[in-house]
């Protein structure tokens, strides 16, 4: 197992998260390849976005085929959303695109989980590399540390 997935469950069995990472062949690098990797819908797979509220890191978790809308991120937090560059994301979460995880992060980042993913029994996240996920109840993801549940996506109509 590589480091970057054995520091994500590391982190899980410190949240008292009980799952399996489950590493795959092929690519879970996108929302659309996780889900054909793993059987589900693209909905239960949850994007782990980086975003800079002025100079403070922020995760957006985002429903597979949803955007994260910079407005209402904007909003949430009182500052201006830029979206973070590839060694920005490496610098404040310790993983690279394709791989970043809801937990487990290098620093500290204020997360807000995207409602739409609350809809199901089980959702897919990244787990520290672009074949690596693992499952958990949107309850438990709701319980993780600095997450707000919120209205963080363009509406359906618009995108
Ligand atoms: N492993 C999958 C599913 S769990 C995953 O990590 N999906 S993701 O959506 O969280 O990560 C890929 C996202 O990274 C893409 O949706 C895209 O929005 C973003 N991304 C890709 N390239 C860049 C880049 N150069 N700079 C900033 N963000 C990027």
């Amino acid at each position: 197992m590589k480091a970057s997935v054995q520091r994500v469950v590391t982190a899980l069995q410190e949240a008292g998260i009980e799952t399996e990472v489950k590493e795959f062949a092929a690519s879970t690098r996108t929302a659309e390849d996780a889900a054909a990797a793993i059987g589900v819908s693209v909905g239960q797979i949850v994007k782990s976005l980086v975003f800079l509220a002025g100079d403070q890191a922020v995760l957006a978790l985002v429903s597979g085929p949803n955007r994260a809308d910079t407005q209402k991120l904007a909003q949430l937090t009182g500052s201006t959303i830029t979206r973070a560059d590839a060694d920005t994301v490496r610098k404040l979460t310790g993983f690279a695109i394709g791989g970043v995880p809801p937990l487990g992060h290098a620093t500290p980042l204020k997360t807000f989980c995207d409602r739409d993913l609350l809809q199901y029994d089980v959702i897919w996240a990244a787990a520290g590399t672009p074949n690596a996920v693992f499952a958990i109840t949107p309850a438990d993801l709701e319980r993780l540390p600095g997450v707000q549940v919120a209205d963080i996506c363009v509406a359906q109509e618009l995108q």
